[in-house]
């Protein structure tokens, strides 16, 4: 048997660090996660694999570290000689990159010239993923999305992301170093963290059903995205860097949809329809029909539960979703809508999981928490 690859990746508690993780594991790479201290436990994504005694310190090993600290990322790059570096780590989050413009510039845009610049004094052979994103794309130049589509970022988020895209393609060109970005667009799961549209949205639609909650306040329901499921676009990530040239791509579903229809679908998974009433601040989403034909399959063993809650809580009229202006942004990114040819030309990669089926896998793993947990 030959020797197993090293991964080094940074962001391994998030969303897709855990996809990763799994999925490079899976592959028979030893991974090695930075992680940063916390004041609480910030490694619940992959606690099922941390805990694993066979996984431990065999497969999986972690470090403290932080992508703002230069000298912590040398040693980290001269104790594990990676042959692939994921750089995932990020303040992620749009909206609070207007609250802090600077840090985000810090992490995003800096943490990973650091990297490259290690990669480079160290002289290490060495591939790097950059988890650059649709972000880049912002005020959209041309629709659909492509790795040829001109960048106008809307945020301080996008503005870091784009400082990353391009020291990754300056560091490249000048060093020759095997390094890509891929431009993901906006992937989500069960794990995706709760204060993002989706995630925000499954949990609480969970929740009001359960009777937890009364109603879920939203900003901008017309924004329109293409989301797709994470783990698939963890391997993508993967594939990139087993090509013989570093290149960026685009990963896309190619289709799109607003936030509103997103609440639309997860309520109906949950046997709710919705009707909406109003426009712009005071658009509301009132119950317009309870009908439990309607309910996920998965869920066809709590029928009675269910019952017994949705029956219990949930009335026509109700008003369950309600605009809070709070949640807008100061600048919007309105559409987007990627196009993945070259990665599946070049790649062969290919988004799976379509909407419905996101939405309802999401919804799905909320309920079933509530259920158990109570949140
Ligand atoms: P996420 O769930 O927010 O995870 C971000 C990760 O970065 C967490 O592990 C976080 O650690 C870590 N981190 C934050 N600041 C750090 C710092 N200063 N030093 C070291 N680690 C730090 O994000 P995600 O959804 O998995 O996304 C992964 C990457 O892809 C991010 O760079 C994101 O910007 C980018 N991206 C995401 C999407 C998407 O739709 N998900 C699309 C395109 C690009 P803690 O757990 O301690 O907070
Ligand atoms: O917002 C609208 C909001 O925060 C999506 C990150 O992973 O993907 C993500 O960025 C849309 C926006 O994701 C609420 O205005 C309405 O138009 O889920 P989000 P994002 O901003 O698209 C990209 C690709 C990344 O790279 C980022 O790291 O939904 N929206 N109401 C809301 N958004 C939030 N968060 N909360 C609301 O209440």
């Amino acid at each position: 048997m030959g020797k197993s690859k090293i991964a080094l990746i940074t962001g391994i508690t998030g969303q897709d660090g855990s996809y990763l993780t799994e999925f490079l594991i899976n592959k028979g790479y030893v991974v090695h996660g930075i992680i940063r201290r916390s004041s609480s436990f910030n490694t619940g994504r992959i606690d099922h694999l941390y805990t694993n005694p066979e996984i431990l310190n065999t497969k999986l090993f972690l470090h403290y570290g932080d992508v703002t600290d230069t000298s912590n990322l040398n040693r980290l790059l001269e104790k594990t000689h990676p042959d692939e570096i994921y750089n995932l780590a990020a303040q992620s989050h749009v909206k609070v990159s207007f609250e802090v413009p600077e840090y985000t510039a810090e992490v995003d845009a800096i943490g990973t010239l650091r990297f490259l610049d290690a990669i480079r004094e160290t002289g290490l052979k060495t591939k790097f993923y950059q988890a650059s994103t649709s972000e880049l794309f912002g005020k959209v130049q041309s629709i659909p999305q492509n790795e040829n589509t001109p960048f106008y970022p809307r945020s301080p988020y996008g503005v870091a992301k784009i400082y990353g895209y391009w020291i990754v393609v300056n560091y490249r060109e000048a060093y020759n170093l095997f390094a890509c970005n891929g431009i993901l667009f906006n992937h989500e799961s069960p794990r995706r963290g709760e204060t993002f549209v989706t995630r925000k949205i499954t949990r609480a639609v969970a929740k009001i059903v359960c009777g937890y909650q009364k109603n879920i306040k939203l900003g901008n329901l017309n924004a329109k995205r293409d989301w797709g499921y994470a783990p698939e676009y963890c391997e993508g990530m993967w594939m990139m860097l087993q090509q013989n040239y570093p290149e960026d791509y685009v990963l896309a579903t190619g289709e799109t949809h607003t936030v509103r229809e997103f609440v639309d679908l997860a309520f109906k998974g949950l046997g709710v329809e919705l009707e909406w009433q109003g426009e712009k601040e005071r658009e509301k989403g009132v119950v317009k029909n309870i009908d439990d034909s309607l309910l996920l399959e998965g869920l066809i063993n709590v029928k009675p539960l269910y019952k017994e809650l949705v029956l219990k809580y949930i009335k026509k009229n109700n008003v369950v979703v309600e605009v809070d202006k709070n949640y807008y942004r100061p600048t919007e990114v309105d559409l987007l809508i990627g196009d993945a040819s070259k990665a599946y030309n070049n790649l062969g990669w290919k988004p799976k999981t379509k909407f419905e089926e996101l939405v309802n896998i999401m919804t799905l793993a909320d309920f079933e928490k509530v259920i158990k947990r109570g949140y």
